[in-house]
């Protein structure tokens, strides 16, 4: 997206928010903390600006940021068509892909020109009459309160809290590459809002499960390295959840275990479910991983990206190993 281009969507988000009576918020499914974050600070802010918000997950909100919803769940995708009708706007957020919002596709297509889309993913569809995608950004959440703050809504300790959690969760605690002063500028702002780094991180990181840790034992023990170590393979399969009695949703950052390894470029996960195998990859520095996501019908940024696949997880492996090798090499 060009500059201009950019700038004036995100003048026109700001006027169409600040003009709205009522917004319904949604995020992609399987949410990570970016997107659960910035739906639940939108939300709150919204609110205390006098205007009427709801907010809509495909899917459940994983445990770990249950925290984000205290006083009120996102509604489900079987609620979509009535919110969606009561409310003056949609707004997507931390994507812009019809792949990520299950069930939502045909009743978001009907429905294009109340749709604004904030987002900073490479991978965009055609999914509202604004969007406005920033592939800089470290997060949906530095967008949202650049956003919060064009329009002078106000920012209490848990709204803080939630864009905070969406920053510092979408760039690996400010480790990842895309670390940059926007997103520290935002962070500190949030501090000073009220937003405390170590209670935010006791909730999101250390308030395991032992069955998680159980999952993360197998995982590693079953870890393989390939092209002089430069790639790693994880699997969960469905028998490593029967076993460990670990969920589907504490697979969270697995992928990035292997990245300890010093020689480990590009790193991925497969997990097996019921209708399907999702993959992460991860890459250190060089590879362009979404590129290798995209060949499979997936997507991201460079250096995280992931992909959906019917095929058999032994079959997904080696497709991924050799296609990963290849670029390796
Ligand atoms: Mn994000």
């Amino acid at each position: 997206m060009c500059e201009k281009c950019a700038s004036d969507n995100f003048q026109t988000i700001v006027e169409r928010l600040g003009s709205a009576g009522s917004f319904l918020v949604l995020t992609h499914a399987r949410p990570d903390g970016d997107g659960l974050g910035t739906m639940a600070a939108l939300t709150a802010a919204g609110r205390a600006a006098g205007k009427t918000v709801r907010m809509l997950l495909p899917g459940n909100v994983p445990a770990r940021y249950e925290f984000l919803f205290t006083d009120e769940k996102p509604a489900g995708t079987d609620e979509f068509a009535k919110l969606a009708d009561e409310s003056d706007l949609i707004v997507i957020v931390d994507t812009c892909a019809f792949a990520q919002l299950d069930g939502l596709a045909d009743g978001l297509r009907a429905r294009r020109d109340k749709i604004i889309v904030i987002d900073h993913h490479a991978t965009a569809d055609d999914i509202g009459s604004v969007q406005w995608i920033d592939s800089s950004a470290a997060a949906a959440g530095v967008m949202a309160y650049e956003i919060i703050e064009a329009l002078g809504w106000s920012v209490d300790a848990p709204t803080a809290e939630a864009l905070f959690s969406a920053v510092a969760s979408d760039t690996g605690w400010f480790r990842f590459s895309n670390t940059d002063p926007r997103a520290m500028k935002s962070a500190g702002k949030l501090i000073e809002r009220g937003a405390r780094p170590d209670a935010i991180y006791n909730r999101i990181y250390q308030s395991d499960r032992p069955e998680r840790l159980r999952l993360l034992q197998r995982t590693l023990a079953g870890m393989e390295l390939f092209c002089q170590d430069r790639l790693a393979v994880m699997t969960i399969r469905k028998l490593d959840f029967d076993t460990t009695g670990a969920r589907a949703d504490e697979t969270e950052n697995f992928v990035n275990e292997s990245l300890r390894i010093g020689t480990v470029e590009v790193a991925l996960l497969l997990v097996e479910q019921d209708d399907c195998v999702r993959v992460s990859l991860r890459s250190r520095s060089r590879i362009d991983v979404s590129a290798i996501a995209a060949r499979f019908g997936g997507g991201g940024h460079a250096r995280a990206a992931g992909l959906r696949t019917n095929e058999n997880i032994n079959t997904a492996k080696q497709q991924l190993i050799d296609a990963c090798t290849e670029k390796l090499n």
